[in-house]
């Protein structure tokens, strides 16, 4: 557990905010390095041995970030001038600034998924025919949990028979999992079961596992070759990045056992929430360690709401004109998520009465 000041801020603007703990700074600071760039950090090359094996899979490649780690998947299985199958709000398309169309050159193309969970039978109609008039069907891309969804989790049959008719289709899956370890928690299975069909996954160190920096990239040993040839094509050759690679590996080892708490305190936020005048959202759908609420009922906008959370040292994220996000993690206990709802019941009623005095 990391150390929670009583009075510090309650930052639940996303699970990406948490500070590493005493014993990623201890090993930080001892960690074995060499030079990454000819593979000879001994503990990146710890770390990737490690993700490899937990996943299942041939090989893993450490990044800066998950961004640049789905960009360089994209890159890894695709030629210019292919599209890529996405739900419509998946981050890859969305919060990415239009990477794998600027550097890829794909096109993403998109469908809206309930609960962002794409089905085959949503996917099959955007596959475009093998002729010379379109652009090829190059990549299906899945986010498991579902991050602007509210940290939905794919259903294990839906993610095994999309990739099954993808393989036979000859169209690879990749999955960003960046926040993969929350589902496995939340499903009781291993990451190695509810990916084990997914040709590349990427996944967060640095969400809810608690490391500072970086995210990784795993599959075949062939796939991986040519993803560490694009990482530094695209400047993400790191030297002596076994200091990082070392908070990344308590992260892997240590940062799931935090994960059912942090799942706990966002159902504890959620259904605290609820209660509130004003405020929409549904607690029963909150399966992992993200909330969504709709404030329009408070007839304040979320970026007012959040401001004035800010002011009681609550900080949540403002995600559209009444959306406001908010993300548990290790760095946030229970008495933390008590003093979120008091304080947004405080601004809710406070802005409650200030709109009834207009
Ligand atoms: N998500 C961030 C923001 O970019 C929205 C957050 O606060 O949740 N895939 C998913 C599903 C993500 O949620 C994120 C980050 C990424 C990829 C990108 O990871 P980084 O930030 O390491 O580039």
């Amino acid at each position: 557990m990391h150390d929670v000041a009583p009075c510090s801020v309650v930052d639940l603007r996303s699970d990406t905010v948490t500070r590493p703990t005493p014993a990623m700074r201890r090993a930080m600071a001892e960690a074995e390095v060499g030079d990454d760039v000819y593979a000879e950090d001994p503990t990146v090359n710890r770390l990737q041995a490690r993700a490899a094996e937990m996943f299942g899979r041939d090989a893993a490649l450490f990044f800066p970030s998950g961004s640049m780690a789905n960009l360089v998947a994209v890159k890894s299985w695709t030629q210019p001038g292919m599209e890529v199958i996405c739900d419509a709000r998946a981050h890859i398309c969305n919060y990415e600034l239009a990477a794998m169309s600027a550097i890829a050159g794909c096109m993403p193309r998109t469908m809206p998924a309930p609960d962002g969970v794409l089905t085959w039978e949503l996917i099959e109609p955007l596959i475009r025919p093998k002729m010379y008039i379109y652009a090829q069907t190059g990549l299906i891309e899945l986010e498991n949990t579902h991050n602007m969804h509210g940290g939905t989790i794919y259903p294990q049959d839906v993610t095994d028979t999309i990739c099954d008719h993808a393989r036979e289709a000859g169209i690879p899956v990749h999955l960003d999992g960046a926040r993969i370890f929350n589902a496995a928690v939340a499903l009781g299975r291993s990451v190695t079961e509810i990916t084990r069909k997914c040709d590349s996954v990427m996944f967060a160190l640095s969400k809810g596992l608690g490391a500072p920096v970086g995210s990784m990239l795993v599959g075949s040993r062939d796939f991986i070759d040519r993803a560490r040839v694009f990482r530094k094509l695209m400047g993400g050759g790191m030297r002596q990045a076994g200091i990082l690679a070392a908070a990344g590996l308590i992260a892997l080892e240590e940062g799931p056992k935090n994960l059912p708490r942090d799942h706990e305190n966002a159902r504890r936020l959620a259904e605290g929430l609820a209660q509130l005048p004003g405020v929409a959202l549904d607690a029963k759908k909150v399966a992992t360690n993200i909330v969504f609420c709709d404030v329009a009922g408070t007839r304040h906008t979320a970026d007012e709401i959040s401001f004035e959370l800010a002011k009681r040292s609550v900080l949540a994220g403002a995600m559209g004109k009444f959306t406001i996000r908010m993300v548990t993690h290790c760095d946030v206990d229970r008495a933390g998520i008590d003093r979120a709802i008091a304080a947004f019941a405080e601004v809710v009623s406070a802005r409650g009465s200030a709109s009834a005095r207009d």
